[in-house]
């Protein structure tokens, strides 16, 4: 082999062993049946892509990254939609529940490798059960003025949102139970020395948490 080609040979061996091509800061979060597994706080993340992907960075690709750093199990299978996310971390999906995902607020109609991110989304996955009335709301928690206090919002699938009324607030073992009212579900929380408050309400997905 002549110098040249063992120049090019060792290029090309490199540039396919190098590590993901590309990285993108998403924020990404991962919500469980029970608990949160990944991110309570959205953590903005690198998500990186394999060079090989049609798509890169993409809702899959969230995933991926989200996985390996918090060391938490996914499962990928290929239907005839394309790759399935069939499992993270214990649960499977079976019957009408399984693992959904959202960007930026809004379920996407299309498989997770067909949306492409850009720097700074929010990916969230989670588990949800599904009824007549379609999939779970998401909550979103935002803190309201200068005191520890708490505004939640339900928001669907297509990202519009509404108070999340009888929204519960939590502060490590404590619950504030939030005012409802037709404009607004709001709780105050009084000092909770860093610690991160987060909102449930039943028939919900969990939200966010907040110092
Ligand atoms: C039930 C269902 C679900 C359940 C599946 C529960 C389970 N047990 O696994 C849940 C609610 C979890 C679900 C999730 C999603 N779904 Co869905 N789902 C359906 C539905 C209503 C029926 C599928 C079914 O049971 N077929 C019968 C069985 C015998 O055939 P099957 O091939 O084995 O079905 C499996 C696959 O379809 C797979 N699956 C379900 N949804 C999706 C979506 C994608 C993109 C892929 C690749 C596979 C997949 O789960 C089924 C059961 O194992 C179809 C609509 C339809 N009528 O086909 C939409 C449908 C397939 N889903 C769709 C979508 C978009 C999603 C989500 C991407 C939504 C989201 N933003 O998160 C996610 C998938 C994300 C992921 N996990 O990777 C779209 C796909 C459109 C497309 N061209 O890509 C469809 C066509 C609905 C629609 N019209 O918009 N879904």
């Amino acid at each position: 082999m002549s110098h040249r080609l063992i120049v090019v040979a060792a290029l090309v061996a490199a540039l396919l062993t190098a590590p993901a091509a590309f990285a993108l800061k998403v924020h990404v979060r991962v919500e469980g049946k029970e608990r949160t597994i990944f991110g309570p706080t959205a953590s903005l993340i690198d998500v990186t892509t394999p060079r090989a992907n049609a798509l890169p960075e993409n809702a899959l690709d969230a995933l991926e990254s989200a996985s390996v750093l918090g060391e938490f199990y996914y499962h990928v299978t290929l239907s005839s939609f394309g790759p399935y996310v069939d499992q993270v971390g214990r649960y499977a999906a079976a019957g009408q529940t399984g693992w959904v995902f959202k960007v930026n607020g809004a379920s996407p109609p299309v498989g997770a490798d067909q949306v492409r991110l850009a720097a700074g989304d929010t990916v969230l996955w989670y588990w949800a059960q599904f009824g007549v009335a379609g999939g779970p709301k998401t909550l979103v928690l935002s803190k309201v003025g200068k005191a520890p206090c708490y505004r939640v919002l339900a928001q669907d699938d297509n990202g519009n949102l509404s108070p999340a009324l009888g929204a519960v607030l939590h502060v490590g073992k404590r619950t504030v139970k939030t005012q409802g009212s037709t404009q607004a579900a709001v709780g105050c929380v009084g000092p909770h020395r860093g610690l991160l408050v987060r909102a449930t309400l039943a028939g919900a997905v969990r939200s966010n948490a907040v110092a």
